[in-house]
């Protein structure tokens, strides 16, 4: 019937494997960054994901991935986001060739293809994320000031709902990527492998000496020996507050415990904001690597 015809014609709600395909085609461009910093977009992305994700707060329920504010004025604007139309232009290639997802969506899921694919644990994801309007921006300051310590820390995340544990948890992130001096003012990598996951960013926290860095920039810290690596003050503080230590310690010296752990709290961070009976599944997907859908 006509009716029959003009359903088939509509496109239904999109399926797991539809949302496979998006992370298939984020997968592949993350790869085509030639001689972007590290060659990768993963970090950048990784990023997006999370300053998209890290505006909410739990006391006014405002913010987190659910608007996908950061395409607007001023938060698109906002210092805390400097580098990210990078993130932002190239999800725009993704999201031409599937109209359908919300930017919430597609940025969350680019993180976790990010993460996925440089070698890191599986982030639970599902969709439901809708785009809201200018007038849902959060205000500035809702992201961590890198200079401060470990009181300010604290009230950023637990503004978020999250404890020490998972705060810890999180920062294991900067294994990946780079400062870059002309968009936070801070300059270089955590580690010697910044596209690939790992803990190493616990155990060259405690394994190395850290020296405050001579320059005229922020203030920073580099390893003694090398002088290459980099840790901001709020990643130092994992080593001086003997809450944070304790489970900084406990991520240096167990990689599966860490690697637990941080998925578990990326991917609370990446819900944030977004209410349950938004989501199109009750459980959240476990998607495939480009590698496990080779075999
Ligand atoms: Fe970052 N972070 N982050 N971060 N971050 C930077 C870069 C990355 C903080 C500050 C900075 C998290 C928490 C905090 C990534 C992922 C995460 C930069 C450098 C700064 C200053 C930006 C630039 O110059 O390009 C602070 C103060 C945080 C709270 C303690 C999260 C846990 C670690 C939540 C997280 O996932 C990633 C990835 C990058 C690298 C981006 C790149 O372009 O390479």
């Amino acid at each position: 019937s006509a009716i029959q015809a003009s359903k088939a014609a509509v496109k239904l709600t999109p399926t797991k494997e539809d949302y496979q395909k998006v992370y298939n085609t984020i997968a592949h461009i993350l790869d085509e960054a030639g001689e972007y910093d590290d060659g990768s977009f993963g970090p950048v992305v990784v990023r997006l994901a999370w300053h998209a994700s890290g505006t909410y707060d739990k006391t006014t329920g405002t913010g987190g991935s659910n608007y996908a504010t950061m395409r607007f004025e001023p938060e698109s604007l906002h210092a805390a986001n400097n580098g990210l139309h990078v993130g932002r232009e190239l999800m725009e290639k993704v999201k031409q060739q599937y109209p359908w997802i919300s930017y919430g969506d597609l940025w969350t899921l680019a993180g976790v293809a990010a993460i996925q694919e440089m070698a890191g644990p599986k982030i639970p994801w599902r969709p439901g994320r809708i785009d809201g309007v200018a007038s849902n921006v959060t205000p500035d300051g809702r992201l961590p000031d890198a200079t401060q310590g470990a009181q300010h820390i604290r009230d950023i995340f637990y503004r978020m709902g999250f404890n020490d544990q998972e705060i810890v948890a999180l920062i294991g992130a900067h294994a990946l990527g780079r400062c870059h001096s002309d968009r936070s003012g801070f300059e270089g990598p955590w580690t010697f492998s910044p596209t690939t996951f790992t803990n190493d960013f616990y155990k060259l926290l405690f394994e190395e000496k850290w020296v405050w860095k001579k320059w005229s920039g922020p203030k920073q810290l580099q390893d003694k020996k090398t002088g290459t690596l980099m840790m901001l003050p709020t990643d130092y503080v994992l080593t001086q507050d003997k809450s944070f230590k304790k489970y900084a310690k406990a991520y240096a010296d167990d990689q599966d415990l860490f690697f637990k752990d941080f998925s578990a709290a990326f991917a609370k961070l990446l819900e944030l904001g977004v209410p349950s009976q938004q989501f199109v599944a009750s459980e959240p997907w476990i998607l495939q690597t480009l590698e496990e859908q080779k075999a």
